[in-house]
């Protein structure tokens, strides 16, 4: 075999040349470059050569030279970085890395819940519906007439056009279901989702969560109303919370009333929240109207009730200080980890 053959079947093998390990590449420095190695060995040998091919076998026998002590050097320095990466700071106790977030409630659940806990202990109970409703359970049988402008399409989101049927605007549907089949005495609260055709502005949205209560019993009163929805402010708010009732209209409501409580933000010092009158109202109620007992199959000489509705979205607003409604339908995670549950 000539030089030239012997020269360009090693640089072969040097440059298809891998490594799988420190002690193989150690192997194959020693085959190649040790002095007794194949290189030295043809450089040993480059004496025999004649004169005329000097130049040539010489240039080869340089650059066979240099490819093996890159790819030697290239190697080395591959398994040397390999194990700084890992020498040390390779904990393989550590957990995984996580890549979902846990959750956390939503705040209008966390408030919903603590509504629904404050009326369970004086004898509430819970009642669900649907959320799509006959007419006559949303609006006919709470006195809202077929003329009143809260059943115009534009406050209402009538289902596939058909005209009898909607996405309930309040949650007092449930409750007309409730007097319906049941007797009284009747304790409820029915918490839930609601529709109104709105433009979703920071004030206002087309869904929101209500909880609305309804109590009928043989001698319930106004003045039970009133100590029901100030042992609820003072459970909800704190118990130096103060509230008080302003004459209002409600259709299924007679009398009906707003209550506001004294401001929690400022305590009725004055703040941008109660827009300085120390009072921010909260919700809406009143005595049952006998028409809607009549309604719903319930003798109206023998019975009383009162009802109220609030809001979610308001209740929680205050408690928490969320400024612009859209927050609670976003479901933007930095938003939601700010609230956790007690
Ligand atoms: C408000 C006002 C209110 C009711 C809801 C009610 C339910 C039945 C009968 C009579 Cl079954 N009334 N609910 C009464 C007064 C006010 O809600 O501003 N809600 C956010």
């Amino acid at each position: 075999m000539s030089m030239i053959e012997r020269i360009s079947g090693l640089l072969q093998e040097v440059e298809a040349f891998s490594a799988s390990s420190k002690e193989q590449l150690e192997e194959y420095r020693i085959k190649w470059l040790s002095k007794k190695g194949e290189i030295s060995v043809l450089f040993d040998d480059f004496k025999t050569v004649p004169g005329e091919l000097k130049k040539e076998v010489g240039q080869k026998l340089n650059h066979l030279k240099t490819k093996a002590q890159d790819k030697i050097n290239e190697l080395k320095e591959r398994f040397e970085s390999r194990n700084e990466d890992t020498k040390g700071t390779l904990d393989l106790s550590l957990p995984g890395m996580p890549t979902l977030q846990n959750g956390t409630r939503h705040p209008l659940t966390l408030v919903k819940n603590e509504i629904i806990d404050i009326f369970a202990r004086i004898g509430f109970t819970i009642s669900d519906g649907n959320e799509i409703e006959d007419d006559w359970h949303n609006f006919s049988a709470l006195n809202t007439p077929e003329n009143h402008p809260a059943r115009d399409m534009q406050d209402t989101f009538y289902v596939s056009l058909n005209p009898e049927m909607v996405l309930r605007t309040q949650t007092s549907s449930v409750q007309v279901h409730i007097m319906q089949s049941k007797k009284p005495p009747i304790r409820t609260i029915s918490p839930g989702r609601v529709y109104r055709n709105e433009a979703i502005s920071a004030r206002a949205h087309c869904q929101f969560h209500q909880v609305e209560g309804l109590y009928i019993d043989e001698k319930v009163s106004f003045a039970d109303l009133k100590q029901t929805l100030l042992y609820f402010a003072k459970e909800m708010f704190g118990t130096d919370t103060k509230i008080r009732l302003r004459p209002s209209y409600f259709p299924f409501t007679e009398p009906s009333a707003e209550m506001d409580i004294s401001c929690t933000i400022c305590k009725g010092s004055g703040c941008n929240v109660c827009k300085y009158t120390g009072w921010v109202e909260i919700l809406g109620c009143g005595m049952v109207d006998p028409q809607v007992l009549i309604n719903c199959g319930i003798d109206e000489k023998k019975y009383k009730g009162f009802a109220f509705g609030m809001g979610i979205e308001r209740i929680t607003m205050l408690k928490y200080q969320v400024k612009d409604l859209r927050l609670y339908f976003e479901n933007d995670i930095r938003f939601l980890k700010q609230f956790t549950s007690a």
